[in-house]
């Protein structure tokens, strides 16, 4: 048997899901993306299912269905599965890089093998440059430059992993590599435990009796590529968490403060615990989160620091969808999964009418789902579920700053969440005229994924950030951190801006499964390394205390 990494997997079905795309076939695109996300967020690895329950272990991962088990089972064999192969053989490109590149899409990359024999992305960089992209049908100059820019990005993103996808890496070898029975504890330290948006590599601190047996092992596993493990002595652990824990900037802060007080700190430092080397500095102890030199010493020093929204704090969920548009589930599986992940309330958020791809709903459509949901929350009731459905929507914002749906089915909504979804080209200007508009209209509660960025894919559009969350506070409209993998918007920087300005926020899961809540705890991640306490985010709030912050219900 191969031991194929989860990530590794992953790729490989994305990879077949994209080449599905370009033959046109109608379901298969969807459902191998599908089983890529959830293989993405799963913490054993697929060769461990499958050693121990065979094909049917895999059948039964939400996600995966029949079909798609048996490829991994293949490709657990053999390294490769026929499908992929036969589809590989009929466009051989690197689909993978080039669908990464904001704007292309496999049938892009099909038109772009068919017709230029386009195979990777530095023969589309070469393409774009020298003009004869814009002979093919649908293209342009605007397209090359847009394209060129796509790829600039992606270069300077380079190859940084998003924090979505390594954190469950992260979290399997902490546990696999902390059951070795020589080894007290595994930790993962670096960008990881700093929460940091996007990861370079895996950095993993582990106290063991046997060091070089340890280490042996660890060799063999599959996920080592991007990983870095230290052997470190029970009497450093806090000084060698602390240094491998980072940031670089922090750490040289910590070294020439010691050096202030005439003494000099580094990883062999005899330190258990941080806390003790925080205290020996005259600081308080710092999260992690916090420690990327943006005046978290100084806070530190003068009793200033935060009281941080814990990981445990979130009463609800703001932002879900079902299968009513793009979602995967009924509303009342993805109520139920909330509820047993301990929530009290979860707003059903689905697409409007503009996002004609996700089969938005229109007024009336959005009438029926609230009679469902009515009907849904009685019965939750009488089954004594302690869970409340709010009805809700992700209404898009259209370019001009305007709605797509009409204020009277907002008024229906417990709140209106308001969001961007096209466009990302308009000035500066144009685009903090466009999300001020939307941040006044008196029904609009809240602004979803603000900056509208995909990470390593689309930079945030381009807007006034302070105006805008000058226009969100003088308006009580709450800014939404969306904790999906593959946003998390508003980053970091932008959280503390609101926090600062006394801007209210929202955690939301943009969940589009129930393995999608899992993304909340990025979410809180994010709001930590902005300094965002239990106070800023409305969904830390019981049901009738949040209701009663947004908007619509000021001064009720
Ligand atoms: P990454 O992996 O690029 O996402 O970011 P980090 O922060 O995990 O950085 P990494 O993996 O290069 O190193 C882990 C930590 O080790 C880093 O946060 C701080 C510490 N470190 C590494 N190299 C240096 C260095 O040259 N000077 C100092 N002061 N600390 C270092
Ligand atoms: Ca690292
Ligand atoms: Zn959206």
């Amino acid at each position: 048997m191969k031991q194929l990494s989860n990530t590794r997997i992953a790729e490989l079905l994305g990879e077949t899901a994209a080449l599905y795309e370009m033959e046109s076939e109608p379901f298969k695109p969807r459902a191998y993306e599908r089983a890529a996300l959830a293989i993405e967020a799963r913490e054993e690895p697929l060769y461990e299912t499958f050693a121990i329950g065979g094909p049917g272990a895999l059948k039964e991962i939400p996600g995966i269905g029949a079909g798609i088990a048996a490829h991994i089972a293949e490709l657990l064999a053999r390294g490769t599965f026929a499908e992929y192969e036969r589809l590989k053989k009929k466009t051989p490109v690197a689909v993978g890089e080039l669908v990464a590149v904001e704007g292309i899409g496999p049938k892009t990359v099909k038109t772009l093998w068919e017709k230029l024999k386009i195979k990777n992305l530095d023969e589309l960089e070469a393409a774009a440059r020298a003009g004869t992209l814009r002979a093919l049908p649908g293209f342009g100059e605007k397209s090359e430059e847009k394209i060129l820019k796509g790829i600039a990005f992606r270069r300077e993103v380079g190859g940084r992993m998003i924090l979505g996808a390594v954190l469950p890496v992260a979290h399997a070898l902490e546990h696999k590599i902390g059951a070795f029975p020589e080894v007290k504890k595994a930790v993962a330290a670096g960008s990881v435990r700093r929460m940091k948006e996007t990861v370079g590599d895996i950095d993993i601190l582990a106290v063991s009796e046997k060091p070089e047996e340890t280490m042996k092992k660890i060799a063999k596993l599959p996920e080592i590529e991007r990983i870095n493990v230290r052997i470190v002595q029970p009497e450093s652990w806090g000084a060698v968490l602390n240094h491998f824990t980072g940031s670089r900037a922090h750490n040289i802060a910590l070294r020439e403060r010691a050096l202030k007080k005439g003494w000099k700190l580094n990883e062999h430092g005899l330190f258990s615990t941080e806390e003790e080397l925080y205290a020996k500095l005259g600081l308080k102890y710092i999260e992690p989160e916090l420690r990327e030199m943006t005046g978290e010493l100084e806070a530190s020093q003068n009793n200033k620091l935060p009281d941080l929204i814990g990981y445990n704090d979130l009463k609800g969920d703001l932002q879900a969808h079902s299968d009513w548009t793009d979602g995967t589930r009924s509303i009342e599986e993805m109520a139920r999964a909330a509820r047993a992940l301990g929530l009290e309330y979860i707003a059903m958020t689905d697409h409007t009418q503009g996002l004609a791809m996700t089969g938005g709903m229109n007024e009336k459509e959005f009438a029926e789902q609230v009679k469902e949901i009515d009907a849904l929350n009685k019965k939750l009731k009488t089954e004594s579920v302690k869970l409340r459905i709010l009805k809700s929507a992700e209404v898009n914002i259209k370019k001009d700053g305007s709605l797509d749906l009409a204020d009277d089915a907002l008024a229906k909504m417990d709140f209106a969440g308001a969001s961007v979804h096209s466009h990302f080209e308009l000035s500066v200007k144009e685009q903090t005229k466009r999300l001020i508009k939307a941040i006044e209209h008196p029904l609009v509660d809240i602004i979803f994924h603000p900056s509208a960025r995909m990470l390593n894919k689309r930079p945030p559009i381009a807007a006034d950030w302070s105006e805008v969350i000058a226009a969100a506070k003088e308006n009580g409209t709450v800014l939404e951190i969306d904790a999906a993998p593959e946003r998390l918007d508003l980053h970091d920087e932008l959280i503390r801006q609101c926090v600062q300005a006394g801007v209210l926020l929202s955690i939301g899961s943009d969940a589009h499964s129930p393995d999608g809540f899992k993304a909340l705890r990025l979410g809180i991640g994010q709001a930590r390394r902005g300094w965002a306490e239990k106070k800023d985010i409305v969904n830390t709030l019981p049901v009738e205390k949040m209701l009663v912050r947004l908007k619509r219900n000021r001064g009720r």
